[in-house]
């Protein structure tokens, strides 16, 4: 094994084809590689407005895309954040060493908290102090993550760093980020300058693990193109962000690059791509919603799964908690 390995995704809601691209498929490849630890980030999922009504059913929902998509539940360890206590508890101690000034880089807490800055929860702006704590309770030594994770990384790093200074020891091993080259980030299908998200109120925007055949030609029908012809080159792409961004859909769809689906579609009108694409993403997509609606159908089984999942994580983050603790002369 080249070392360990600890990623999450929140319960949301719409698990979407850029969670996939820029997550999950990496991970389906990693397992074999790495000892792997993938949670539901539950407790991050509730720094923003959420509906508690529905969080357990979207918790249950990502660890069934987690497996759907090709993560096997008996080489890793999937379980939900808030089953293992130790994350909020190592949160709380790094809080107290992290500089207001490293959270205040945070580009991701300003784009989230947006105009409404004031009215933001503490838990929004101190998330990436709970994300290094995810990551360290485990000793992670390697960290799969999209390019917009990537300064929350560089943040963990730094509070590793700080807390190894403080105690004057090596004992957490900074993690490396693994980046995944093609296809860091799609956007959304109305408007290729914003991410897709599982947030974005407008259905149209993504296209969804679960969404029907139907559902997906609706939304490839619909996504914004604009007036002029097909591209020849990815280069000539430049600055036509919807076209750009369903270019790359289509060619991680189908495994190839984005320079031979230009030359594939060159000159074109969008139709015949538009047709392409939603063919490939369906071909894609429907065993993997297949087996996730499968899955859904058997909560106990899935909570089997997730109950055992944090069982064995526990085990690994209470050591940690414990070397912690005992580091900084709190009580036991
Ligand atoms: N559009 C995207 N393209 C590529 N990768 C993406 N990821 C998210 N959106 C895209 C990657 O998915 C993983 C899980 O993300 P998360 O749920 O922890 O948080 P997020 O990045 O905030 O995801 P969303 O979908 O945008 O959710 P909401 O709307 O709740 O904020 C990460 O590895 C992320 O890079």
């Amino acid at each position: 094994m080249k070392g360990r390995i600890l990623s999450g995704i929140q319960p949301t809601g719409n698990f979407h084809i850029g969670n996939y691209f820029g997550a999950l498929n990496q991970w389906v490849q990693l397992q074999n590689d790495y000892e792997c630890l993938f949670c539901v980030v539950d407790l991050h999922a509730i720094t923003t407005n959420y509906d508690p009504r529905k969080l357990l059913q979207h918790t249950r929902e990502v660890a069934a895309a987690y497996i759907a998509a090709g993560i096997d539940e008996k080489k890793c360890i999937i379980f939900p954040q808030s089953a293992v206590a130790s994350h909020a508890e190592l949160g709380w101690i790094f809080s107290c060493m992290t500089p207001l000034g490293w959270l205040n880089r945070m580009t991701q807490f300003k784009e989230k908290a947006g105009k409404n800055k004031e009215k933001a929860s503490l838990g929004l702006y101190s998330y990436p102090v709970l994300m290094a704590a995810d990551i360290l309770a485990y000793k992670a030594t390697h960290v799969p993550v999209g390019e917009d994770q990537k300064q929350h990384l560089e943040l963990c790093r730094d509070i590793a760093g700080a807390f190894n200074r403080f105690v004057k020891d090596e004992y957490f091993t900074l993690p490396e980020p693994l980046i995944q080259k093609h296809g860091a980030r799609i956007m959304s299908l109305r408007d290729g300058t914003a991410k897709m998200s599982k947030s974005d109120p407008s259905e149209g925007s993504r296209i969804n693990l679960k969404d029907s055949d139907e559902e997906i030609m609706q939304k490839i029908r619909k996504a914004k193109t604009d007036m002029n012809l097909f591209p020849d080159t990815f280069e000539d792409a430049k600055g036509r962000f919807e076209v750009k961004n369903l270019i790359t859909i289509y060619a991680l769809m189908t495994n190839q690059d984005p320079q031979s689906v230009c030359s594939q579609f060159s000159g074109g009108n969008f139709a015949p791509f538009k047709k392409a694409l939603t063919d490939a993403i369906v071909e894609r997509i429907a065993p993997i919603r297949n087996e996730f609606n499968r899955l859904m159908q058997d909560k106990e089984a899935l909570d089997i799964i997730l109950e055992n999942g944090a069982h064995k994580a526990r085990e690994i983050a209470d050591v940690t908690k414990t070397q912690v603790f005992e580091y900084l002369g709190l009580y036991r």
